[in-house]
């Protein structure tokens, strides 16, 4: 590693944020409580053979019960700043319709235990949980979905928005569109390219639409957040001034543009990039984008959320076939880089962050980046001594440690960072893996719903103390 990644000093700028992030399906459980009805996750967990060890989300880390004693641990643990996302089917159980107020009873508790707790709510009102009703006219291939993004957000801003300053529309269009609907290894389990690349138009229109509905109601902060990763090759991932052949040059190009530009180029320009609209006309064609919509996307956006796990490593391959989540990407192979990895099996490169920051800040210098999602699954042990029982997760505070040293070169190199969220508050419901890999600073064991911040966790919270690394 470089050693400013490794060593010194790195206190962050004044009014940097602080937190950790979680989603409803990942840590809810109360699937049926109150009037919350089915989505998507649901149907897919309760379906043999898609979610590792038949887990569902039906329990999960019972935080719709314990959402007190987790806040009262998030100020323990010195959080400023808290992302949750909101269950749609809880607040309006058919995704269209009678809005259920025993669903927004619960975010409205939360939200002033958080404000009780002096931490700030991230609300992201749509973190992959569809309600099933709307899956089945169509889901997000149908241009309808993001219309019902936008009655469902003005429905939670007429309830929140009071308190909440801090809106993100969706999680990740890229994850949902391509692993839901191309690959189907996440809900719902579709497995077509043309329904994919529809689906993640569909999702940008929601992203625009729904920013509308929150802009006219007086929302005052509004983020998209995105997976983004450096796409490198090999040789460009050891050495990032390596020289790329045009074959090599070509294929980083085309995977960039699937997975980043085609997210921020319609949000944060009004246009596609060619290059993603040559992919959408041989899948299925360019009749469900509309004129107009790319006016409709092409929202003011205040942030962009950054969520990065690993960088994305491809190079040429003559003769490939495209890879059932990129569309499009004939001729390119999806390659492993030498480096240790995760439980994930996802390569651990803290330099992939500062180069993606750096390079996000260079491209789109009109809006403000936050990494809203960042950590590592680890395989914990817990242990007991005469103090208690603890989790040594040396290796989760160090991957977390040398992405924040990585945010912080790239605060240096002048990207308009604004704050950091670690995934997770919780270990939870890590959708195909199930409760296998464990993300959390906070362990939790299934068994008894017991809370155990890891040494990470305590690690972090002197992070927060101190602005940074002191
Ligand atoms: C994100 N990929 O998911 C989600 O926002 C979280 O809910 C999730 O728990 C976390 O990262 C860890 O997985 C991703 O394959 C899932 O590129 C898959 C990918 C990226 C992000």
């Amino acid at each position: 590693l470089p050693s400013y990644l490794t060593e010194g000093r790195a206190v962050f700028p004044e009014g940097f944020v602080w937190g950790a992030a979680t989603a409803s399906y990942q840590i809810e459980g109360a699937a049926r409580d109150d009037g919350r009805a089915p989505s998507v996750w649901d149907t897919f967990a309760r379906t043999p053979g898609k979610v590792a060890f038949g887990h569902t989300g039906d329990v999960a880390c019972d935080h719709y019960h314990r959402y007190a004693d987790d806040v009262r641990l998030m100020r323990e643990l010195g959080l400023r700043a808290y992302r949750f996302s909101i269950s749609w089917p809880r607040v309006q159980p058919d995704g269209t319709g009678p809005i259920n107020p025993r669903g927004l009873d619960f975010y409205d508790r939360l939200v002033d235990e958080l404000a009780g707790a002096g931490i700030t709510p991230y609300v992201t009102l749509y973190h992959w949980d569809l309600p099933q009703t709307l899956e089945d006219r169509g889901g997000w291939t149908s241009r309808e979905t993001a219309h019902r993004l936008a009655d469902y957000a003005e429905a939670v801003y007429a309830r929140l928005g009071d308190r909440v300053s801090n809106w993100a529309t969706l999680n990740e269009p890229w994850v949902q569109a391509f692993l839901g609907y191309g690959s189907g290894i996440h809900a719902p389990g579709r497995t077509d390219a043309a329904s994919a690349l529809r689906a993640a138009h569909h999702f940008l229109l929601g992203h625009g639409l729904a920013t509308q509905a929150l802009r006219a109601a007086g929302a005052q902060e509004i983020m998209l957040v995105i997976n983004s990763s450096p796409v490198v090759t090999p040789a460009q991932s050891a050495d990032p001034a390596a020289e790329l052949s045009e074959a090599d040059a070509e294929a980083v190009h085309r995977v960039d543009c699937l997975l980043n530009k085609q997210m921020l180029d319609p949000v944060l320009r009004g246009s596609y990039p060619e290059e993603v609209l040559r992919i959408v006309e041989r899948h299925g064609g360019l009749d469900h984008i509309h004129d107009g919509d790319l006016a409709d996307i092409h929202q003011r956006t205040d942030l962009i959320g950054i969520n990065y796990y690993n960088p994305c490593v491809v190079r040429s391959s003559p003769g490939e076939p495209a890879n059932p989540a990129w569309p499009g990407t004939e001729d390119i192979l999806f390659d492993g880089v030498d480096a240790p990895k995760t439980a994930m099996d996802w390569p651990i490169v803290p330099t992939g962050l500062s180069r993606l920051l750096v390079r996000l800040s260079a491209d789109y210098p009109e809006v403000g980046l936050m990494v809203t999602e960042n950590g590592a699954a680890f395989e914990d042990v817990v242990t007991k001594d005469a103090t208690g029982e603890h989790v040594h997760d040396t290796d989760r505070t160090a991957y977390l440690e040398s992405h924040l040293r990585a945010v912080h070169a790239a605060v240096e190199a002048g990207a308009d960072m604004r704050g950091y969220l670690v995934w997770s508050l919780l270990d939870n419901f890590e959708w195909a893996e199930g409760y296998n890999r464990r993300f959390g600073i906070v362990h939790v064991d299934y068994a008894t719903q017991r809370r155990l911040p890891k040494d990470s966790a305590l690690w972090y919270r002197g992070v927060i103390r101190e602005n940074g690394l002191a």
